[in-house]
């Protein structure tokens, strides 16, 4: 049996595409390669002292873990040569990061959430890191503001019992599993589909008092029983967004962190260009959906690089339930 790596995938998927220049194929390729560095850094972290804090804090006013600093170092080293990226945006950072040998010729600008899940370090939790990448257009930080549904590619690295990587160009959404022996990324399901309904759902109920009348009334609608619904649905909820997505994913089901009118959150707590967007591209490419409450999500474009959303995102079913009790309308008949 001949092993399809990531890189034969890209190189295979590209040929698809004659007018392609296989600058977008070099870039994910590398995605593959911070992931492998990432995972060997957190399989070690313990035995070399690198857990807990970095004693600094990012803009969003959170503690800095110290893998947190070290894997936004490793994402921006991995794209600092071979010319293909202007500049790049991420949770750890307050400001862009241009690459100045390349940033008025590097065609992409790439965003992303280099330790998603950060307060599941130290206790070795499932951790993740988002990606997502855009064109460069004039090379500004404007550029890395617009629609989600302008981005080029996004994914996910899944760092848990084994390692995952899942992207998607806009044709389909692919998942590969790390073989440590062979320290490459193999095929391990192509244009992945996302069952239409599920039987759980990931919140942290902790946040209930903040939420909005519709929010609360649809999560206690999910916990009745009645077996004709599927209910009452399961908790799964992780502490890590990209864990609890790689779930639904693959058995169905629904996240959302909603806005919290009582802990500083009217927008909730993800951030809309590294966290929402590239997953929404991921959820929707395999069948799943991904909305504020009210609004598609790829249809929303950022005023501010680390500005935050409300996010609902899995299998159609229930989202399009969470938006009807959003508006008020209650279950269907
Ligand atoms: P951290 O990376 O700061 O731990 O945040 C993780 C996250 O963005 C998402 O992955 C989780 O689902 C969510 O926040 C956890 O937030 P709560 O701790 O408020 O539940």
């Amino acid at each position: 049996m001949s092993l399809v790596t990531l890189d034969r995938f890209i190189l295979q998927s590209e040929q698809a595409h004659p007018a392609a220049t296989g600058e977008l194929s070099q870039l994910l390729m590398r995605f593959g390669l911070a992931g492998k560095q990432i995972a060997r850094e957190l399989a070690v972290a313990g035995l070399r002292k690198e857990l807990g804090s970095a004693h600094t804090t990012n803009v969003q006013g959170e503690e800095q873990k110290k893998l947190d600093v070290l894997a936004n170092e490793i994402l921006l080293e991995t794209f600092d040569y071979g010319g293909l990226v202007s500049l790049a945006a991420s949770e750890e950072m307050d400001e862009p990061f241009f690459y100045t040998r390349t940033a008025e010729t590097g065609r992409y600008a790439l965003l992303f959430d280099p330790m998603d899940g950060s307060s599941n370090i130290d206790v070795n939790g499932t951790l993740g890191t988002i990606f997502s990448v855009r064109n460069r257009k004039d090379g500004s930080e404007e550029a890395l503001l617009g629609a989600g549904n302008e981005q080029v590619a996004a994914g996910y690295i899944l760092f848990g019992p084994a390692t995952i990587l899942v992207y998607t160009c806009g044709d389909g959404v692919h998942l590969f599993t790390l073989d440590p022996s062979l320290g490459e990324f193999l095929l391990t399901k192509d244009t992945v589909r996302m069952p239409a309904r599920g039987r759980g759902f990931a919140v942290n109920e902790g946040h209930v008092s903040g939420w909005a009348p519709g929010v609360r009334a649809f999560t206690e609608y999910l916990k009745e029983k009645d077996p004709e619904t599927g209910r009452p649905y399961s908790t799964r909820y992780s502490g890590s967004l990209v864990g609890d997505l790689h779930r639904i994913l693959l058995e169905g089901g629904i996240y959302y962190y909603p806005a919290d009118a009582l802990s500083g959150k009217p927008q909730g707590k993800l951030r809309l260009l590294y966290e929402c967007h590239p997953l929404a591209f991921v959820a929707e490419q395999a069948g799943g959906r991904a909305s504020s409450g009210v609004e598609r999500i790829l249809d929303l474009a950022a005023e501010k690089l680390h500005q935050r959303s409300p996010l609902a995102i899995g299998s159609v079913t229930e989202v399009a339930l969470y938006e009807r009790f959003v508006r008020g309308e209650g279950p269907p008949e």
